[in-house]
C-alpha cells in the first residue's frame, strides 16, 4: 500500500524544522526492494517508525495522525546503485521520557528510529547515515557524567588539553592466570599510563575476579611508587544484570581503594552487546567513575561494508547521548580494523560542543564530551600519522600487540607511545627523532613490517641491519 500521501510531505523544509526544534531528523540511505517505488518505500518507513503500519487501521484519530513522521526530503539517485538519500522528521512527541526523571531513553529512541523498519521487506537495504537531536531532547539526555578532564586530573596534567593518554590492553586476550596477569600490568605501567582489560577478561574459572583484581590493585601501587606517576585501570563490569554489574564495580572500587586508587579506576562496559541499559547501569550507578565504552559487535551494525544499520558516527552520537565518558572510534584507517582519515569526524563529533556532521549540524549545549579511545593494530610508528591527520593527541590510546609485542619489554612499548606522542607534537622527523630516543627506535625492529611501510628505508637511516 502506497502511504505517501499521508507519511510524506516534500514541502517541508530542513530549514524550518531545524528552527522549529520540534523534530528528531533522521537522514536515512534506502534502496527499495524490486518493483517497489522510492517515496513508496519511504513512506513505509516514516509509517512503520512511527504510527503506522502496512495497512490502514480503525483505530487511528486525528492526534494520532498529528505525531506522524514524515519523509520530508528524497534523492533517488544520490547513491547510484546503492540507493537514495532520504531524510524523515520524527515529533519529539514520539519519544519517551523515562518515569523516574524524564530523562529520555535511548533505547527507545533507537527502537524507533532504526528498529523495525530494518526488517522491511519491501527494501534491500535501509542504513541510518546522520540524525540531529533537537536542543529540547538532547537537554534531557543523560550524557557523560565524568570526562577525559577527570582522568588527567588524576594523572596530574592541567584539565584542559591535558594530551595524550598511552595505554594498552592486557594480551593475550585469554589464558592469562592472576599473577602473570598482574605482572604483565605491572611491567606495562613502568613505561605507560592506562591499562583496560581486553572485552572478554572477565570472571573465568582460571582467573577469577576476586583474585586478579586484588593483585592488580597491588601491582599500580607499587608501579606508582616505582614510577612516581598515577596510573590507570579500566575494568571490566560487563554483565547481563545490572546487579551483577553492580557487584562488580563495587567490588572493583573497594579493592583499589585499600589503596586510595579508587579514581584511578575506570569502568568497561561492552556497550553494543549490553545495550544502553548496561551502559546507563554504570553511567547512573557510577556516577564518579569514568566510563569506558567498548563496542565488541558493533560492526554487525557499523560495517560501511553493510546496506542495513548504521555509519559508525550515528553509533558515537547515540553514546555520547547514552553518557559514555569515552568510546572506542576506531583508528581512522591506521590501525588493524575498518576505517578512514575522514573519520575525524567521529572524533570531533563526541569531543566539541557542536559539529557539523555529513548531513546535520548538531550542537549539545555544553553535554560534557566524550573521549575518543583509540584502538585495534595501533602501535608507536603509526601514532605520529595518526596524530597528524586528527589535528590533536586528547585521546586514550590503547596498543595491545603494540605494546607487549615490543621487543625489548612492556614498559618499552609504552614509553614508545608517549615518546610518538613527543615525536608529533614537536614536530620532528621520526627517523630523527628515533635516533635519540631508544624505545621508539626498537618499535621500528619490533613492528618491522610496519616500519617498512611507513618509513621506507628506516633500516639504513637508523643503522639497524639484521
Ligand atoms: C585491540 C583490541 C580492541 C579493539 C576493538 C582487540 O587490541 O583489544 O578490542 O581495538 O576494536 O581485542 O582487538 P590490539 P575498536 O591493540 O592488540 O589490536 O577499538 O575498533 O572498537
Ligand atoms: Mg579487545
Amino acid at each position: 500500500m502506497d502511504q505517501s500521501n499521508r507519511y510524506a510531505d516534500l514541502t517541508l523544509t530542513e530549514e524550518k524544522l531545524v528552527a522549529d526544534g520540534n523534530h528528531l531528523l533522521v537522514a536515512y540511505r534506502l534502496k527499495p526492494a524490486a518493483g517497489y517505488g522510492f517515496l513508496e518505500v519511504a513512506a513505509h518507513v516514516a509509517a512503520e517508525s512511527s504510527t503506522g503500519t502496512n495497512v490502514e487501521v480503525s483505530t487511528t484519530d486525528d492526534f494520532t495522525r498529528g505525531v506522524d513522521a514524515l519523509v520530508y526530503e528524497i534523492d533517488e539517485a544520490a547513491f547510484g546503485d546503492k540507493g537514495g538519500l532520504m531524510k524523515i522528521a520524527y515529533p519529539v512527541d514520539l519519544f519517551d521520557p523515562n518515569l523516574i526523571d524524564g530523562h529520555y531513553n535511548v533505547s527507545h529512541m533507537w527502537s524507533l528510529i532504526l528498529g523495525n523498519n530494518q526488517g522491511m521487506g519491501d527494501h534491500e537495504g535501509l542504513r541510518m547515515l546522520d540524525f540531529l537531536v533537537p536542543e529540547k531532547m538532547v537537554k534531557r539526555f543523560d550524557g557523560p557524567a565524568t570526562d577525559i578532564s577527570d582522568l588527567w586530573k588524576v594523572l596530574g596534567r592541567p584539565e584542559v588539553d591535558g594530551g595524550y593518554i598511552a595505554g594498552t590492553i592486557i594480551k593475550p586476550k585469554l589464558g592469562l592466570r592472576p599473577e602473570p596477569f598482574a605482572k604483565a600490568c605491572y611491567d606495562f605501567w613502568l613505561g605507560g599510563d592506562f591499562i583496560k582489560n581486553d572485552e572478554p577478561q572477565a570472571n573465568q574459572n582460571f582467573c577469577p575476579m576476586e583474585v586478579v583484581i586484588p593483585k592488580v590493585a597491588e601491582a599500580m601501587d607499587r608501579a606508582q611508587q616505582a614510577t612516581g606517576q598515577a596510573k590507570l585501570f579500566s575494568a571490566n563490569v560487563t554483565a547481563d544484570f545490572h546487579e551483577e554489574m553492580i557487584k562488580r564495580g563495587e567490588y572493583v572500587l573497594g579493592e583499589f581503594a585499600k589503596y586510595g586508587n579508587e579514581k584511578h579506576v575506570a569502568f568497561l562496559v561492552d556497550g553494543f552487546v549490553t545495550g544502553p541499559a548496561g551502559v546507563t547501569t554504570s553511567r547512573r550507578a557510577f556516577p564518579d567513575t569514568y566510563l569506558h565504552f567498548h563496542r565488541a559487535g558493533h560492526g554487525a551494525v557499523t560495517s560501511y561494508k553493510s546496506p542495513m544499520g548504521m555509519d559508525p558516527l550515528c553509533y558515537m552520537k547515540l553514546a555520547r547521548l547514552m553518557g559514555a565518558s569515552g568510546i572506542h572510534t576506531g583508528t581512522m584507517g591506521y590501525g588493524k580494523m575498518e576505517g578512514h582519515n575522514d573519520e575525524r569526524v567521529l572524533a570531533y563529533m563526541l569531543e566539541r560542543d557542536e559539529c557539523q556532521g555529513p548531513y546535520f549540524y548538531q550542537k549539545w549545549y555544553g553535554m560534557k564530551p566524550t573521549t575518543p579511545i583509540i584502538s585495534g593494530g595501533m602501535n608507536a610508528l603509526r601514532l605520529p600519522g595518526f596524530f597528524e591527520n586528527l589535528g590533536h593527541g586528547n585521546v586514550i590510546n590503547t596498543c595491545g600487540g603494540g605494546s607487549f609485542g615490543h621487543i625489548d619489554s612492556p614498559a618499552a612499548g609504552g614509553i614508545s607511545l608517549g615518546q610518538a606522542y613527543d615525536c608529533w607534537k614537536t614536530g620532528a622527523d621520526p627517523i630523527e627523532y628515533a635516533k635519540e630516543h631508544p624505545e621508539f627506535a626498537r618499535a621500528f625492529e619490533s613492528f618491522p613490517g610496519d616500519a617498512d611501510k611507513i618509513f621506507p628505508g628506516w633500516r639504513e637511516k637508523l643503522g639497524v641491519h639484521k
